[in-house]
């Protein structure tokens, strides 16, 4: 295990004394100018507005929010019934004859949120079956259609290279899919399921992603097995590969309850184990809202967007597993003031403002910020409390000094976020490409891996910078995913407010098509992107380290395309977001 977190004690960033200096100077600061929201606006520029709803989330009724699930009483409980599950992997993999039964008990572990308990387990049973079954084409072509789908993904999934050959004999001599095929119907939605962890150039891959998704909407109609249709329904709306693993759990326990085939064992484990995270994850939230309240951005800043709660979302969806209490505390703290700073260039500031504060973050320096507006100090005080006490905690238990790398980061953000501006204030009209160029740094999951790295590595801070080279690509093609779904789900109401074109209005420009094309044509460059990335997360497999960062990452970016899905979640329509806050954060399952 590479990460600091199994040690570490989960009260992150709680106390400490550098903390205590530092909020001092931030009330001083709040003392002496308590009338933030008079800022003058200058002649050149009017200030604009979000007209973000405020926050639904009140401090008192975080703070209210109890479990009976917290602290140790249910453990006995936990650990009989992993014993119990994993005797019965093993007794199943003693069995050697037909690897259905198995891959399908990997899959429903992995989809009911505990795959994360037999680790071990799950990968001699998957290295078994791949030498078995799925290493030559000798082997795999007397697999079924159902079989070989649903091993070539599992495979896939962890590493193992399965080509897509093995999906050559579905085809019959016209290049169409055979006719009895269609009749399999969890065959067609396993294989639905494996045409979404392709890589570039797999056309078998292509074609079978087409006809299954064509195929599967059209068995809708005529499907009287409700279960069954859930599943398809299901999977259509938002494929396996592209889900957060956290909210699968969610769905998949409730699915799963409802099977006849079902093991109450698994059911009993995964509920169980959700039920305790979750009385994790709350603690972790009412934690971030202290912090969230003592930095006061909620009521001296009420122009910038208040988003606690569902930026805490956000850091379950990136890494929901026990040992990660102090990352998804710091994450929390970053994701909230990414959301408020963002408004600050995008709406609030005047571009002078913009530039000016841009600079104070790379001077990092707090003696000077004497030229910020009273409310852009404190932005940047706020920022830089929360960010020193990061790096401070880091310090503390790793000893690595890493708040340069943490403070550039933050002056790379504000650069790109700069651009932005100077491109809205120009009335400047970027092609994609180079737009893309820079959205994919101002969406801020570089700043944000870069975070998740330094904070969790135990090894030397240069060595660390070193290895992630080999993570760039993956931190880019996940930032890419996460900008463009983040613009399908926002561009309407930047656009209306006024803001630099986004993607969907670049292509537009560049190349005289429609809104709806536009549209189509970004969701074409998500799914291409994906491909890029399940191409690159396949070569860091041997890193454990680099595996779990790029996993954080990857997960950014199916939040983005879970938060934009209905609508925008995160910014215009929190009230979309309280149900999946309610059921994934609130109510326990019963
Ligand atoms: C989305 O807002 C926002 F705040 C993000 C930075 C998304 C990333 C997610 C976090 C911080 P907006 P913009 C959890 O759509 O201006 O305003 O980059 O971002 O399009
Ligand atoms: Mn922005
Ligand atoms: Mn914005
Ligand atoms: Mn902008
Ligand atoms: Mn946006």
């Amino acid at each position: 295990m590479a990460s600091v977190w199994a040690f570490c004690s989960p009260f992150l960033f709680s106390n400490t004394s550098s903390s205590r200096k530092n909020i001092v100077a931030c009330e001083k600061l709040l003392i002496h100018k308590n009338k933030v929201m008079d800022v003058p606006t200058t002649a050149t520029s009017v200030r604009r507005s979000g007209s973000y709803p405020p926050s639904i989330w009140s401090y008192d009724h975080i703070q209210s929010l109890t479990s009976k699930y917290t602290g140790e009483k249910h453990m006995p409980r936990l650990q009989t019934l992993k014993e119990a599950v994993r005797t019965m992997i093993y007794k199943d993999n003693e069995k050697e004859e037909n690897p259905l039964k198995l891959l399908n008990l990997v899959d429903d572990l992995q989809r009911l949120g505990i795959s994360y308990h037999f680790e071990n387990e799950i990968s001699n049973v998957l290295r078994n079956i791949y030498y078995n079954f799925y290493e030559t084409p000798e082997k795999w072509t007397k697999l079924d259609l159902n079989l070989k789908s649903l091993g070539f993904r599992v495979l896939r999934q962890h590493g193992y290279h399965v080509p897509q050959e093995i999906f050559e004999d579905i085809l019959d001599d016209t290049g169409n899919f055979k006719g009895h095929l269609q009749k399999d119907i969890i065959g067609m939605l396993n294989l639905y399921e494996a045409s979404y962890v392709s890589v570039e150039d797999e056309d078998i891959l292509d074609d079978a992603r087409d006809f299954t998704t064509k195929h599967l909407k059209e068995s809708l109609k005529n499907i009287a097995d409700e279960h069954l249709s859930s599943l398809i329904s299901h999977a259509l709306d938002i494929p396996l590969q592209w889900m957060v693993p956290r909210v699968e759990a969610k769905w998949f326990i409730e699915a799963y309850e409802k099977r006849t085939d079902m093991n109450p064992t698994l059911l009993e484990l995964a509920k169980l184990d959700f039920n305790m995270l979750q009385a994790i994850h709350l603690e972790d939230l009412k934690h971030t809202s202290r912090w969230w309240k003592k930095t006061s951005w909620d009521s001296k800043l009420p122009f910038l967007r208040d988003r606690l709660v569902e930026n805490f979302l956000w850091t379950i969806g990136t890494n929901s597993l026990p040992q990660f209490s102090p990352l998804r505390r710091m994450l929390a703290q970053v994701f909230a003031m990414i959301t408020s700073i963002d408004d600050v260039y995008d709406v609030y500031g005047t571009l002078e403002e913009v530039e000016q504060f841009t600079a104070a973050v790379g001077r990092w320096d707090i003696n000077s910020i004497e030229e910020l507006p009273e409310y852009m100090k404190i932005c940047f005080v706020g920022l830089y409390n929360s960010i020193n006490e990061i790096a401070y905690y880091t310090l503390t238990e790793t000893g690595f000094f890493n708040l340069p790398h943490l403070t550039r980061a933050w002056e790379g953000l504000c650069k790109a976020y700069l651009k932005e501006a100077q491109w809205y204030h120009s009335g400047y009209k970027p092609t994609l490409e180079e737009y893309l160029e820079n959205a994919y740094m101002s969406i801020s999951l570089p700043l944000m891996l870069k975070h998740i790295s330094l904070v969790t590595s135990v090894t030397p801070t240069e060595e660390l910078l070193h290895s992630m080279e080999r993570a760039e690509n993956s931190i880019r093609y996940s930032a890419i995913i996460l900008r463009l779904a983040d613009d399908l789900g926002t561009y309407t109401d930047e656009m209306k407010r006024g803001d630099t074109p986004k993607s969907v209005q670049c292509y537009m420009n560049e190349t005289g098509a429609s809104e709806e094309e536009a549209r189509m044509y970004v969701k074409t460059l998500i799914l291409n992107t994906w491909k890029k990335l399940n191409k690159e997360r396949s070569s860091v497999i041997n890193s454990q380290f680099l595996k779990e960062v790029i996993e954080c990452g990857t997960n950014l970016g199916r939040m983005a395309q879970f938060m934009y899905h209905e609508a925008d979640g995160h910014g215009h329509r929190p009230d979309v977001t309280k149900s999946h806050v309610l059921s994934l954060l609130v109510n326990p399952m019963t």
